[in-house]
């Protein structure tokens, strides 16, 4: 499509896609790896893991082929011509990805904190919320997509302090290991979540920014909310028996 801007998807994709899919890619075995030096009943957190990194590569699979996004027209920005047309890029794939791995990230952190179930339950509905409400906003071409995304962010505020909270008084009544691994992998959840609005609203949301800075912004967001995090949780989680969280 001649109309939108140029993502540098050429006759083999693109380099940054492709460099974090083989990332994914690498994370997903070496989590499945692990896994299969425990015995069967220590290996929830790894295969919980490994499915995120493993819906990531397919994810960036597909936006390095340059599949899985539509044009949606964008509001003309005199202070940015450079990164509009007429159009610009929507990776709808994207949250066909989040829609499935942030619940698992959400289970990671709070089997982890011994959660009780009803509750996990509902903190990964308010997920599901925030993830649709941000898909719907950044394919609505009027203003209303801020609405969609004021809807989100009370979702991720909700998860949030369940998460900043909640879990963490849980997980430190289990035991100062559990609550140290909760408290690391949880803050860093905390900070790289409210990332993303950002990254919405200068994307998505606002055309501030281009879509090679789409790429790199979300991307460098996932490596660290995905692989980075995953070897953070199962490295923290070494030493815990996961019957003392009730699993
Ligand atoms: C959207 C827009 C609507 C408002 C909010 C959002 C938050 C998204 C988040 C995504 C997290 C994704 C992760 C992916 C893993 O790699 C949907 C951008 C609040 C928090 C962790």
């Amino acid at each position: 499509n001649g109309k939108t801007v140029d993502i540098a998807i050429n006759s083999h994709g693109s380099d940054w896609y492709w460099a974090a899919t083989a990332v994914m890619v690498c994370a997903t075995f070496t989590f499945m790896g692990l896994a299969a030096t425990k015995p069967r009943q220590h290996r929830i957190f790894h295969y919980i893991t490994a499915s995120i990194t493993m819906v990531a590569s397919i994810a960036y699979f597909s936006m390095a082929s340059g599949i899985g996004w539509t044009p949606i027209d964008v509001e003309f920005r005199r202070s940015a011509p450079q990164v509009f047309g007429i159009n610009r890029e929507i990776f709808y794939v994207r949250y066909i990805d989040w829609f499935i791995t942030t619940p698992l990230l959400l289970m990671d952190l709070l089997l982890t904190a011994g959660m009780p179930w009803p509750t996990i339950l509902y903190v990964i509905l308010i997920d599901e919320v925030m993830i649709v409400t941000g898909l719907i906003g950044a394919l609505v071409k009027s203003s209303y997509k801020w609405g969609y995304f004021t809807f989100g962010c009370v979702a991720l505020a909700y998860i949030v302090y369940i998460l900043a909270v909640e879990a963490r008084k849980n997980a430190s009544r289990i035991g100062p290991d559990v609550g140290k691994t909760f408290t690391m992998c949880g803050s860093l959840t905390a900070f790289l979540w409210i990332l993303y609005p950002i990254a919405w609203g200068l994307c998505e949301g606002g055309n501030v920014i281009g879509c090679d800075g789409e790429a790199v912004f979300y991307g460098i967001l996932d490596l660290m909310a995905k692989p980075l995090f995953g070897a953070l949780l199962i490295w923290g989680h070494r030493g815990i028996d996961p019957a003392r969280l009730g699993l």
